[in-house]
């Protein structure tokens, strides 16, 4: 980036307002956008965080349906709950709106609109699967039925999670409402697309062609998507939640929640300042969008493409998205509640934020889906934060009271390793500016902690406590440059450890937070009383941890009460049921299938003979782990062919409502070929 601009606009992924925010949204998204505005803040950059909850789209419809309660419900608890999580990990949005209130209405319906009456959309009229028993057209999520490609009974209607299939609802074998359980009707429906198609040309030059400095996993994944030719896209719904398309005739149809929500980062800067357009219709603004991998398309390919059509906005210049954070070696997951829940993190480890900011910005995925464990965050916190940054600033503040009754003392003369050490100040933050300019917040984060290592380095090498006797001018001089390291220490930490570097610059009578001031030799004054030394870190114990780990292995049992339940299919008869073969079987050899996400391809002995059968699992099972293993297998169903090769069977399968797959298994008894009845 060699464009120097007048002021920054950073947008952080709005959360759909349906549940509480985890450890995977504060690595994906929040830390890494809150350390850079921070930090941009601190070098007196003009600059807005803007967020808020995303409270329109299906999940939300679903919740509430299965709560028995309103959208609206659902959204004021959770944006409530969310709202709180972020101020108490000190996450600095300059405003936390929301889509549903009406600044949004309005300005998503005039964005909409000026769209419409240029033109810029194509109409079209389509059949849409109705629930006539519950009176409303089905959004994609709302239809249920079996894949053509692998018959997996439970593929939505916009993908089949087995086989990881896209699909549209008419695809679907026996297609069922998931509002009423009931056979839906193909009805006639008027909507509206974005011709993503005609701004290839220019997204490809845009994207491929002036932004080739975005991180490999998002540019990457943009050139995928353009490659294979981009479409359409709707931007319509009908649905009774969300805001309506304002245009005639439209009723009971809203605009899709992926074409409004992006739309708030600009409501909510309309909330936050009357200089709204400042930042987002002039050019002298850089704008970036902070999201997690799976939003990258709608940040850098459909928002980009409304915002063009519009006219009059500019556009990200980055979008330096992160992958996904697993924990304990396994996907994070709501409705299995197995998560990190901030509220809950924060009773169980009160004032300790900085401590989980630390361990997912040291650990967070920024190139590839990283891990989550408890036993690294009790490791970075005991054996970096504590034995490093803590032990430091503890040393110099506990010898200058021990030594000179907490004032800091004079520099009675400097030697070469003095001047070196403050020296290295200077080159440890312009290390740190470089990774924090290019979104490397890991690499970022470490450089910073350098300055600590560099400060034990000192003390440990000028050893004041021996020095004392012989020589107190020297320990004057070691003792003045070691408070200064931590003055220095606390800014430049202040992006990544807000509440502790605020303790620190109180424990030195520190005011001035100025990125500008790291590395100058006299940010305390010689004689200025500092505060009563008090730790900056505790250490976590094993039992601490222990606890952690009991806690998320509990919850694997426990299934949340709210998680979300399909509704019963058609009644079948016992003639229909008993013409299917189920038989008790072994899985002898498996492997990916090469070129494919989901698809691992198995050789199972089923008793009767064995046979090769393909399943969408390879996100829930390896491979190498599955020969041996037993399962249930529909033996009778009519072979198919998936990704050219045959499947003969099925393997029984079930998934819970977040699309976790999981072997229905019959007893270690049980022998192959046994009928399951
Ligand atoms: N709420 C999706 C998500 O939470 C969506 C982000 C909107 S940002 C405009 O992953
Ligand atoms: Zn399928």
């Amino acid at each position: 980036m060699n464009k120097s601009y007048k002021r920054y606009l950073v947008t952080s992924a709005l959360p759909y307002a349906n549940g509480p925010i985890h450890l995977g949204h504060l690595a994906g998204v929040y830390v890494p956008s809150d350390i850079y505005t921070r930090y941009q803040r601190l070098k007196g950059k003009k600059i807005i965080h803007v967020c808020g909850s995303d409270e329109h789209g299906v999940p939300i419809t679903l919740k509430a349906r299965n709560e028995g309660v309103s959208p609206q419900e659902i959204v004021d608890r959770y944006h409530e709950i969310n709202k709180k999580a972020f101020e108490d990990f000190g996450i600095a949005f300059d405003i936390y709106s929301r889509t549903s209130n009406k600044v949004h209405y309005e300005t998503a319906s005039e964005f909409f609109r000026k769209l419409y009456d240029e033109g810029k959309f194509i109409e079209k009229t389509t059949e849409q699967y109705y629930d006539k028993e519950a009176g409303s057209f089905l959004a994609d999520r709302y239809i249920t039925g079996t894949c053509p490609h692998c018959s997996n009974q439970d593929a939505y209607g916009d993908q089949c999670e087995q086989c990881g299939t896209s699909l549209s609802p008419t695809e679907l074998i026996n297609p069922t409402s998931r509002l009423s359980g009931s056979e839906p009707e193909l009805r006639e429906t008027r909507h509206w697309y974005l011709p993503l198609d005609k701004y290839e040309p220019w997204l490809k030059e845009w994207i491929l062609e002036e932004h080739q400095e975005w991180k490999p996993n998002v540019y990457g994944q943009c050139k995928s998507w353009i490659d294979q030719g981009l479409n359409p896209r709707a931007v319509s719904r009908d649905l009774n939640w969300g805001v309506p398309v304002p245009v005639e005739g439209a009723d009971g149809k809203v605009l899709y929640v992926w074409f409004d929500a992006p739309i708030g980062y600009i409501s909510a800067t309309r909330e936050l300042t009357d200089d709204w357009e400042k930042y987002w219709k002039d050019e002298d603004t850089r704008m970036i969008h902070f999201i997690g991998k799976d939003n990258i398309v709608f940040h850098c390919i459909i928002f980009p493409t409304m915002l063009k059509a519009e006219g009059s906005y500019i556009l990200p210049d980055n979008v330096p998205a992160n992958e996904f954070l697993n924990l304990e070696n396994d996907k994070i997951s709501t409705s299995r509640n197995w998560a990190v829940w901030l509220h809950e993190y924060l009773e169980d480890f009160p004032g300790k934020q900085d401590v989980l900011r630390y361990v997912l910005c040291a650990n967070a995925p920024e190139a590839k889906d990283n891990d989550f464990t408890w036993k690294d965050f009790q490791n970075r916190n005991n054996n970096e934060l504590v034995a490093i940054l803590g032990n430091f600033i503890n040393r110099a503040i506990v010898l200058t009271h021990k030594y000179y009754d907490g004032k800091v003392p004079p520099v009675t003369g400097m030697e070469d390793y003095d001047r070196q050490v403050i020296g290295e100040i200077g080159a440890i933050r312009a290390s740190v500016e470089k990774s924090l300019e290019n979104f490397r917040f890991r690499e970022a984060v470490k450089l910073a902690m350098d300055l600590a290592r560099l400060g034990n380095k000192y003390l440990a090498d000028t050893e004041p406590w021996k020095v004392i006797k012989k020589d107190p001018d020297r320990v004057s001089t070691i003792l003045n440059i070691s408070l200064q390291i931590s003055a220095s220490l606390s800014i430049l930490l202040e992006p990544f450890l807000p509440f502790s570097m605020e303790k620190l610059r109180r424990f030195l009578n520190f005011e001035k937070v100025d990125w500008s001031l790291i590395g100058e030799a006299d940010l305390l004054e010689t004689g200025q009383m500092i505060g009563k030394p008090e730790l900056l870190f505790e250490k976590i114990e094993d039992t601490a941890i222990e606890q952690q780990l009991e806690k998320l292995q509990n919850s694997r049992k426990s299934v949340g009460k709210d998680t979300e339940v399909a509704a019963q299919k058609p009644e079948v008869t016992f003639d229909e049921f008993s013409k299917m073969d189920i038989r008790t079987a072994t899985i002898v050899e498996a492997d990916k299938v090469p070129k494919t996400k989901k698809l691992i391809k198995m050789l199972v002995d089923t008793g009767i003979d064995q046979r090769t059968i393909v399943s969408g699992i390879a996100e829930y099972y390896d491979p190498d782990t599955l020969p041996g293993r037993k399962v249930c297998v529909l033996v009778n169903l009519a072979p198919r062919k998936i990704k050219g090769i045959e499947s003969q069977g099925m393997i029984l399968l079930s998934e819970n409502s977040d699309g976790q797959l999981y072997f229905v298994e019959p007893g270690e008894e049980a022998h192959n070929g046994a009928e399951v009845n």
